[in-house]
């Protein structure tokens, strides 16, 4: 077949697909911002602020979490229940990932270079360890929605591509709690909200 023939085929199917898919892409999300404060400020940096439910699941993604200088990086990691995290070992020693949270998994020892990978299908806090090196740490927060944020040092977040709608937004930290908010995102538009995290 030629190709001058095949175009007229691919053209009348590429048009109805298009005029499908053109209304959610067109469709204007807004996002959410806000700030969060501490007390203990230490625990500032191990926040994650997430759309406890609503809006659309969106495709499974692939994270990485690297363990390099002796530590897990990045610290505090947020992804998507149904998401996948790469753990790469970019050290010159062995090291190991489990975790005794929610879903216990132990990835067993991988040596320099080697990567392991894990799917997470029940939402929660996951606490990264390694059996090899009892001082390192880091957290995998995996939220039940695609909308959410790991806050800034300064304490700032944003989540964006939020579609219009009303949510409940919940904050996730490793030592403290606030109580979830109500927010209402219109399109084109930052809904603010702010947590004041304690014991
Ligand atoms: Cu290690």
């Amino acid at each position: 077949m030629t190709l001058r023939a095949v175009r007229p085929v691919v053209l009348s199917l590429a048009f109805p697909l298009l005029a499908a898919l053109a209304p959610q892409a067109l469709a204007k999300s807004g996002k959410i911002t806000g700030k969060v404060d501490a007390s203990p400020a230490k625990y500032l940096k191990e926040t994650v602020v997430y759309v406890t439910s609503g809006g659309s699941p969106g495709t499974p993604k692939t994270a990485t979490m690297n363990q390099k200088h002796m530590k897990f990086i990045p610290h505090v990691l947020a992804i998507t229940v149904g998401d996948t995290v790469k753990f790469e070992n970019g050290d010159t020693v062995a090291h190991n990932v489990f975790t005794p949270d929610v879903a216990p998994y132990n990835l067993g020892t991988f040596k320099p270079g080697e990567s392991r990978t894990h799917t997470f299908d029940k939402p929660g806090a996951y606490s990264q360890l390694c059996s090899l090196h009892p001082e390192m740490l880091a957290f995998i927060y995996v939220a039940p929605t695609p909308y959410h944020a790991v806050v800034k040092p300064d304490g700032t977040f944003e989540i964006a591509n939020v579609p219009p709608g009303d949510y409940q937004v919940a904050i996730w930290n490793s030592h403290l709690k606030a109580e979830p908010q109500s927010v209402t995102v219109s399109a084109g538009q930052a809904a603010q909200v702010s947590f004041s995290l304690s014991r």
